[in-house]
């Protein structure tokens, strides 16, 4: 039994040299593999650190970036610190000047205040008499007019006849001549006194006794000599008169 075995596979002196080979071929072919394996390894570790150093130095650009940007907006930051900064300077700066103009206009116009009063209580045209802050105009010595002659040569000189309101104020116009004409007249509907302005005569007036009277047609009033009171006249007798402004 045992020689047959033997002889079927060529004797003993040939079996292992087979297996050996078979061994070494089967370890050279494990060894490609295993070579080849770890080329493929390193090939792919080899890309994977590229990738790596690549991502790397895009990340440590991207930092680059990005602290550049943070700088800049740091520095626009301060900047824009330093513009507030200063328009608030200027800010408070305006508010003071408005505020110093605010008041100097204030001053300025309580002297235009001041001047006007003054104008009003002192100034008066050349020639005219100033009374209670109203500047009066008397004709001249020796010239006389009618009532409406003596009224025109007022409006010319942008006044009328003088309007008497207070005792005063006829007692200062009477002082300037004791015959005059005055603003007052029943011209327009008999018995109903105006004043040059249109106003209507208030109260009883100044008259002299038994007057107005109307006697011979007189619808204009006029101071008489009688005690400086009033007395209604012709319109047409020609007499002194005064304008008030
Ligand atoms: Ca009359
Ligand atoms: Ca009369």
């Amino acid at each position: 039994m045992t020689t047959d075995k033997r002889s079927k596979y060529g004797g003993p002196s040939q079996s292992p040299v087979w297996w050996i080979g078979v061994a070494a071929v089967s370890l050279g072919l494990f060894l490609l593999i295993v070579i080849f394996g770890l080329v493929i390894h390193n090939a792919s570790a080899i890309g994977h650190h590229t990738i790596l150093q690549v991502g790397l130095a895009t990340c440590q650009k991207l930092v680059h970036n990005l602290t550049t940007d943070k700088d800049a907006l740091r520095d626009e930051r301060d900047q824009i610190k330093i513009n507030a900064s200063r328009m608030t300077n200027e800010m408070q700066a305006l508010q003071s000047n408005y505020i110093t103009l605010n008041a100097s206009r204030n001053a300025l116009q309580q002297q235009v205040t001041k001047l006007n009063q003054s104008k009003t209580g002192t100034l008066c045209h050349l020639g005219w008499k100033m009374f209670n802050n109203k500047c009066y105009y008397a004709s001249e010595k020796g010239v006389t007019k009618n009532w409406n002659n003596s009224r025109k040569d007022c409006q010319q000189r942008r006044a009328d006849l003088v309007i008497i309101t207070t005792k005063d104020e006829l007692d200062f116009v009477t002082k300037i001549y004791d015959r005059t004409w005055i603003g007052l007249s029943d011209i327009q509907r008999e018995g109903k006194w105006k004043w040059v302005d249109g106003s209507d005569l208030e109260g009883n007036g100044f008259w002299q006794t038994g007057e107005p009277n109307n006697s011979g047609d007189e619808n204009c009033v006029e101071i008489s000599r009688r005690n400086g009171d009033w007395n209604d006249a012709q319109c047409k007798v020609e007499i002194p008169w005064i304008c008030e402004a």
